[in-house]
């Protein structure tokens, strides 16, 4: 008998359509330059994990006290997965059975917020200047149940302004301080946002969720020390399994816990949970540094030679594994240049700017992240190719031949930096 039976033979067979679309999606991630800031490629250690039978065991509960039998093995692979965490960030308590930053987000809401009570309130980064949906977006059930009050960046450095975060959370006493972003480049001021949350009598919460690869890689400043609460996504900087994690301090565990188990979600998926320590254990790994290092250096190139081609870094550059590029100096919308880099086989999202005059579903800038690239190797000398693609692209989008050097560029890179070559 085999000790491992996830079959491709057997998906192929079976399936041939839906096998069809997996290699159809692998030759895209093969040929394709992927800068969407949020995505990476997970390792095939990872993939193993998540293509295992633990896919097939019902575990409510949590390691030594679930309400199902049968459950030693997936006890191992969560237990490992909370250890691996806690030593990684250094936190109290890791909880890591939430399937998505939503859900732990809203997990958090329902451990320490109550949807009647209007005086309980939370102030975040609005999503327009960088935060994220479920920061109190009036169209997501965090701003249709609970009651956000949203701070912005400074309208000329286009950085979080701590006075005026201070002066809201006096002004509203909130019951959470949050920070956290999906589109904002700069490093945050964890000390300063504990400050004006003890200030306050507020929790202070983190969605970490873009930047915790670099947190783990000693690139990017930890909010674990300062945070009551941090919540983040496995599969972003962290390149893992799609899923997330929440850490707190010892006095939030059981809140955090009843939160996620039997407030939110039912069973844990053990096969996702099992990829998530994979992906915790190279975290963990000396070339792991050496990756968080290179994501953010390459971030910083990479934004530094698209400003040189004229256009223009948000903020005027970035601490961090993405950059926000305002297109307004050109001329054109974020919606046309993700379509034009598209067609070129660069893989980007339009993104609200600050301040932006456009609806989000247009916009007037783009968002461009390393953590792809940066797990294939490239370096600072491919970002100056990169944003001559781009930029060739952007600035002549009527011309084929800028078009077809663009296209080689990539082609180029991505044959110089293979995705998932064949071992051997
Ligand atoms: N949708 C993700 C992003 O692209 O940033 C966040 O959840």
């Amino acid at each position: 008998m085999k000790d491992y039976v996830a079959s491709w033979e057997a998906l192929r067979r079976t399936d041939p359509e839906i096998a069809e679309a997996m290699v159809d999606e692998l030759r895209r991630e093969r040929t394709m330059l992927r800068l969407i800031a949020s995505e990476n490629y997970a390792s095939p250690a990872v993939l193993a994990a998540l293509a295992s039978t633990m896919t097939n065991k019902y575990a409510e509960g949590y390691p030594g006290r679930r309400y199902y039998g049968g459950c030693e093995f997936v006890d191992v692979a969560e237990s490992l997965a909370i250890e691996r965490t806690k030593e990684l960030f250094g936190a109290d308590h890791a909880n890591v059975q939430p399937h998505a930053g939503a859900s732990a987000n809203l997990a958090v809401y329902g451990a320490f917020l109550d949807p009647k009570r209007t005086d309980e309130k939370v102030l975040g980064l609005v999503l327009a200047h960088g935060g994220h949906l479920t920061h109190g977006s009036p169209v997501n059930v965090s701003g249709k149940w609970f009651n956000f009050v949203g701070y912005e960046v400074d309208k000329d450095t286009e950085v979080i302004d701590m006075d005026r975060v201070r002066d809201l959370a006096r002004e509203h006493r909130p019951r959470i301080i949050l920070a956290g972003f999906t589109a904002y480049p700069r490093a945050i001021d964890f000390a300063a946002f504990r400050q004006v949350a003890d200030e306050v009598g507020a929790l202070f919460m983190v969605d970490a969720s873009h930047f915790i690869g670099l947190v783990a890689g000693g690139a990017y400043p930890s909010p674990v020390p300062y945070a009551d609460v941090v919540t983040f996504t496995t599969h972003k900087t962290l390149r893992g399994p799609r899923g997330a994690i929440i850490l707190c301090r010892a006095e939030h565990a059981k809140a955090i816990d009843r939160a996620v188990f039997p407030m939110m979600q039912g069973g844990p998926l053990e096969n996702v949970i099992a990829a998530k320590a994979v992906a915790l254990k190279e975290a963990m790994a000396p070339e792991f540094r050496d990756y968080a290092e290179r994501t953010v250096r390459t971030a910083r190139a990479l934004a530094a030679a698209l400003a040189e081609e004229g256009l223009r870094p948000v903020s005027g550059g970035t601490d961090s594994h993405l950059a926000l590029v305002d297109l307004q100096p050109i001329g054109m919308t974020g919606a046309d240049a993700e379509r034009l880099c598209e067609g070129v086989d660069v893989a980007l999202n339009k993104n609200a700017i600050p301040f932006d005059p456009l609806p989000p579903t247009t916009s007037s800038g783009i968002r461009v992240g390393t953590p792809a690239v940066a797990t294939l190797g490239m370096d600072e000398p491919e970002m100056r190719e990169i944003a001559l693609a781009i930029a060739g692209v952007l600035r002549a989008p009527e011309d084929e031949s800028a078009r077809a050097r663009a296209r080689g560029r990539v082609r180029d890179l991505t044959e110089r930096f293979p995705a998932y070559p064949d071992e051997g």
